[in-house]
């Protein structure tokens, strides 16, 4: 078989690249303001099952309650900051948080079951900001929103680069990629386009390994697309230093929340002490090393991480999470039944693989308790994470330094942000993902209406015939190269995506601060790690693909060198320890308030190839 099997062009007003929560979110609204508009999504899957939400989740972990008076705004903002270590966009953080409760009403309304209060009728709140859901089905519900609001929908196409315009290098004019199951090439010319592409996994070796490495927290589909296209165009980007370490139950990666707030479950190390409570009278002390962040309720996620570390490392490991002793605790036998069946849903709901582990195991929630462990980083920007985009904030609360488009345009003309995508803002999660989807294409449209009703996207063609023959290359030189290896998973032909990956993990886990070596690094490590990172950036010419699902990996392979590169050259700039629990600069051990309270931003020239790393700085809006 030849590839491309053919060449579709497809022509729209707004083109959403990404069909998780906040392409969904992009989908609904882009139709609602731009009813005349034809609004395009393209995901590289199968949307109703596809990105974060795919296996479905118990909670929605940011609702703010407006309605009821339960929180403010303000408050989300100062909780946000709080949780970064005193770094975020405020005015961004403020957009998503003033709209998102509205977007909840929305999933409640198509039909996502949400848990209530039987003594007041409002959410069963989890914690401050996290409601309970049966969330099984809540991806397809969200599909089926943005299924119906666009005026086409592309599966199983993967992006691989966004298209400048020709006569205009920082516009864009659409996006190139290829069908993952017919072979085609895709040719998207846009007014405007929404990267909503997600976030990135697989950048670090995994803790799973072997037939389980698929098994990750966040999911296998996000994987750095919207960074590495983003840079590769020349758009400002912030915090790409950052990444999340989340705490999960060990090996089946269940998410610890509702545990910790809605069962009120205690961590204990194999003592069976309480060593978070020792832990942060411990922090209190530290004032000098990690700043006043050590005194915050609830104590930072990446400060709670570094807790648990300790005690790992002064060799009181295993951690258990107590769900045993909280359900034993309850005396009504049927509230206690109750308990245990919420437990074994919290999982099936969101991370079935978590129930079969513990079927596996032998575990009975109600009698024995579950390991916890710290995973390996993910660069996002949507949890308890804030690597992304540097955008424009909105117009009404954005300082002028934040300020210079329409909302949520990232500093390449035309091109907006959200979700994962955008930097500097963490804790959206689904619903703020959704919200800023929402948000970001409130504001294309109006972009779209405003200062491109007469633009017409042009590309330079001889530039789409080099990425047509690059794009599918590696299929062409696996089929030369196979003949001369009696092994086609061995050659010096070729590489093949798995290979590669596996580099890109050992150089990152090993130089860049991954778990081997207990989240810690230095200017040499990163130096040395950089060094490799390049060396297989520039391997990355000689893949090769089996097939067409390989040629995706490959193309999530490119997008992930690229996003690593990012995490590193962001890393050797940030002379400190932002944030100690996700990873540590040996060198510079200390939080630094004096120097480093500011965002590390960066640009990639695509004309030069040079990259130029600096700071912005923090404004703080929110008293
Ligand atoms: O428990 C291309 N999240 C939670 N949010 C909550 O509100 N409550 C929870 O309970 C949450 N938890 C949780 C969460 C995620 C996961 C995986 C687990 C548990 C197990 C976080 C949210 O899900 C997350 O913040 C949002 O979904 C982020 O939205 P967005 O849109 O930024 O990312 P996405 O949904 O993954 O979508 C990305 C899409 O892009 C596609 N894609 N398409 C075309 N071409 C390319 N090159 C592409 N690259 C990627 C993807 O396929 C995907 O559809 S808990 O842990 O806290
Ligand atoms: P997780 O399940 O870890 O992704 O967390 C879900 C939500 O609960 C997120 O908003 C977390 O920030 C929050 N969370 C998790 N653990 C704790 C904790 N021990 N204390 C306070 N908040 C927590």
């Amino acid at each position: 078989m030849s590839y491309p099997t053919g060449v579709e062009k497809v022509e729209c007003d707004i083109l959403i690249i990404g069909g998780g929560m906040s392409g969904c979110g992009a989908a609904y609204e882009a139709k609602y303001w731009g009813r005349k508009l034809k609004i395009v999504m393209v995901e590289k899957a199968a949307t109703e099952r596809s990105g974060a939400v795919a296996a479905g989740l118990s909670a929605i972990n940011l609702y703010l309650g407006m309605r009821w008076n339960e929180n403010t705004p303000e408050d989300y903002v100062r909780y946000v900051r709080t949780d970064l270590m005193g770094i975020v966009r405020e005015d961004l953080i403020y957009d998503v948080a003033r709209h998102v409760d509205s977007t909840v009403h929305l999933f409640e309304e198509w039909g996502l079951p949400i848990y209530k209060d039987p003594k007041t009728g409002r959410y069963l709140r989890e914690g401050r900001w996290q409601i309970l859901i049966s969330g099984e089905s809540y991806k397809p519900i969200v599909a089926e929103a943005a299924k119906k609001s666009v005026d086409a929908l592309y599966e199983r196409v993967f992006i691989t680069h966004l298209l400048p315009d020709k006569n205009n290098p920082n516009r864009v004019a659409g996006a190139i990629g290829f069908g993952v199951r017919d072979g085609k090439l895709y040719v998207f010319l846009a007014k405007a386009v929404i990267m909503a592409a997600g976030g990135a996994v697989h950048i670090f070796r995994p803790r799973a390994h072997g037939e389980g490495m698929g098994r990750t927290w966040y999911p296998p589909w996000d994987s750095g697309s919207a960074y590495a296209m983003m840079i590769m165009m020349g758009a400002e980007m912030t915090q790409m230093e950052n990444r999340f370490v989340p705490m999960r139950f060990k090996d089946g990666y269940g998410p610890v929340g509702a545990y910790f707030l809605f069962l009120k479950c205690k961590a204990t190390n194999a003592l069976g002490e309480d060593y978070f409570s020792r832990g942060i009278e411990k922090l209190k002390q530290m004032k000098d090393k990690f700043g006043p962040y050590v005194e915050a309720t609830p104590l930072p996620t990446c400060l709670r991480n570094h807790i648990m570390l300790e005690e790992l490392k002064e060799g009181r490991g295993p951690i258990f999470m107590r769900h045993d002793l909280a359900i034993k605790e309850v005396q009504d036998p049927k509230e206690r039944a109750a308990k245990e069946r919420w437990c074994w849903e919290d999982f099936l709901d969101m991370t079935p693989s978590q129930a079969l582990l513990w079927a596996c195991l032998n575990l009975d929630p109600a009698e024995k308790p579950s390991e916890l462990m710290v995973a390996e980083p993910y660069i996002m920007g949507s949890h308890a994470g804030c690597a992304g985009a540097w955008v424009s904030g909105p117009e009404d609360v954005a300082p002028p330094e934040y300020q210079w488009g329409y909302n949520r345009m990232t500093t390449i003309e035309g091109l907006f942000a959200c979700g994962d995508a955008v930097g500097a803002s963490a804790h959206k999660f689904s619903s703020g993902s959704f919200t800023e989807g929402r948000i970001a294409a409130k504001a294309a449209v109006k972009y779209v209406l405003e200062k491109a009703a007469d633009y017409k996207p042009t590309v330079d063609d001889q530039y789409i015939e080099s990425l047509k023959t690059k794009i599918f290359e590696p299929l062409e030189r696996f089929e030369k190269g196979k003949a001369t290896t009696t092994r086609p998973d061995l050659s010096f032909e070729y590489i093949l995506p798995q290979q590669g990956l596996r580099r890109l993990h050992k150089i990152m886990c090993e130089y860049a601060a991954g778990f081997s070596m207990w989240y810690v690094t230095n200017e040499h490590m990163l130096q040395r790690g950089l060094e490799l990172l390049l060396m297989l950036k520039e391997d990355l010419d000689k893949l090769g693909a089996r097939d067409l699902h390989d040629l995706m990996r490959c193309w999530e392979l490119v997008h992930r060198v690229w996003t690593a590169e990012a995490h590193i050259r962001h890393m050797m700039f940030r002379k400190e320890t932002r944030w100690p629990g996700y990873y540590y600069r040996a060198d510079y051990p200390n939080v630094d308030d004096q120097n480093w309270k500011c965002f590390v931003n960066s640009v990639f020239d695509p004309k030069t190839g040079e990259w130029k790393v600096f700071t912005r700085p923090y404004i703080q809006l929110v008293p």
